[in-house]
């Protein structure tokens, strides 16, 4: 495959590249594209040197799948010139996801909704990921009716700035404020832009993408999405009720078999899912599985993945591996 890795020099971009190393992704031409101020930027892959080059003459290059994490902006005006060629585009920004003509895809769920004919497939939010990966096998079996979810996010998902000014702040360091607020030793609140109905970008894509990926709106879902001074993933509590009443320990086993999922939970030796162990991994971790006392068929679990990993970069790489294995993408129009 003629790979373009779009973003390369990002954040997003660099994991993506030690993913697709790390998977052996079966490449014969590797593009590394960013913006024209990295224009000529020398980048390693494998070993190998690469010259960062522009979108244009990305394009010009006919690739058979494009891989982008350039954000909002490049993707609506790029995705569809590359589209145009015959590339397949896998776009990790939040341009296409509720685009009722695009899919929107964990492949593990809904990877079977792919057709060779969609050119551009949205990667879903990294703290949406991480939850449908736990809820999808629950869902099928018990039937969701509701789920209130507060999320704890790594600054990692925020980008380079807000790295820096974590580890500037925990060394004292006066920096370029990422945030309004100082974030270590503090929660924000406050994840993407404020929405006129007071929720934010972040907590309405954690309402609206999990409905689109399990292809059924008929449950209900509320969100507070917060910033902590974490760099190394996400963290979900997640309560869960569901219209059937569930075994705890059917419910385990469900998760145990769902493939990436990983069941941390061990009170007796205090296991539990975090940042920490989470952090460069390409599982989602799920523990602290537990009844709601407070009401029936209600159930309280705590989800945690490495955002830029299954919540971005892997996920991506996973969906171009998925229209490989089922000859979804072919060598581009000339
Ligand atoms: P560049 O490094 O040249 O700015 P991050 O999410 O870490 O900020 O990274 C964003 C990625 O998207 C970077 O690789 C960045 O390239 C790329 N990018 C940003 N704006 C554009 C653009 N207008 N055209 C192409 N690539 C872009
Ligand atoms: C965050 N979820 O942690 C965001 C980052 O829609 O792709 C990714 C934003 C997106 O703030």
């Amino acid at each position: 495959m003629k790979v373009a890795v779009v973003g390369a020099t990002g954040m997003v971009g660099n994991v993506m590249l030690q993913v697709l190393a790390e998977r052996n992704f079966p490449i014969t031409e590797l593009l590394l594209v960013a913006s024209e101020r990295s224009k000529g930027k020398q980048m390693e892959y494998k070993g190998k040197t690469y010259t960062v080059i522009g979108l244009q003459d990305a394009v010009d290059a006919r690739p058979d799948i494009a891989l982008f994490s350039a954000g909002g902006t490049t993707s609506e005006a790029w995705a569809p010139k590359f589209a145009e060629v015959g590339c397949t585009v896998v776009d990790n920004s939040s341009a296409w996801r509720m685009d009722p003509t695009k899919k929107l895809v964990v492949p593990e769920i809904n990877g079977n909704v792919l057709t060779k004919d969609d050119k551009i497939i949205a990667n879903p939010n990294c703290s949406t990921i991480q939850l449908v990966m736990a809820l999808a096998p629950l869902h099928d079996k018990y039937k969701m009716k509701r789920v209130v979810i507060s999320t704890y996010q790594s600054v990692s998902g925020t980008g380079v700035k807000a790295v820096e000014q974590l580890e500037n702040e925990t060394k004292g360091i006066k920096g370029e404020m990422a945030y309004h607020y100082p974030i270590n030793r503090n929660a924000i609140p406050h994840c993407d832009d404020f929405l006129d109905n007071g929720y934010t970008k972040e907590e309405m894509k954690l309402v609206k993408e999990p409905k689109k990926i399990l292809g059924d709106d008929s449950f209900s879902i509320t969100a507070t999405a917060v910033r902590i001074p974490t760099s190394g993933g996400h963290s979900e509590a997640v309560n869960v009720q569901f219209e059937n009443d569930f075994d705890l320990a059917d419910v385990r086993k469900l998760l145990v078999e769902t493939p990436g999922v990983i069941v941390q939970d061990n009170l007796d030796t205090n296991t539990y899912p975090m940042p920490i162990y989470a952090h460069n991994k390409d599982e989602v971790f799920v523990g602290r599985i537990r009844r709601d006392e407070s009401q029936p068929n209600t159930l309280n679990m705590w989800i945690v993945a490495d955002n830029l990993r299954k919540g971005a970069a892997t996920n991506t790489i996973q969906i171009g591996e998925y229209l490989i294995e089922n000859a979804l993408v072919g060598t581009a129009v000339v």
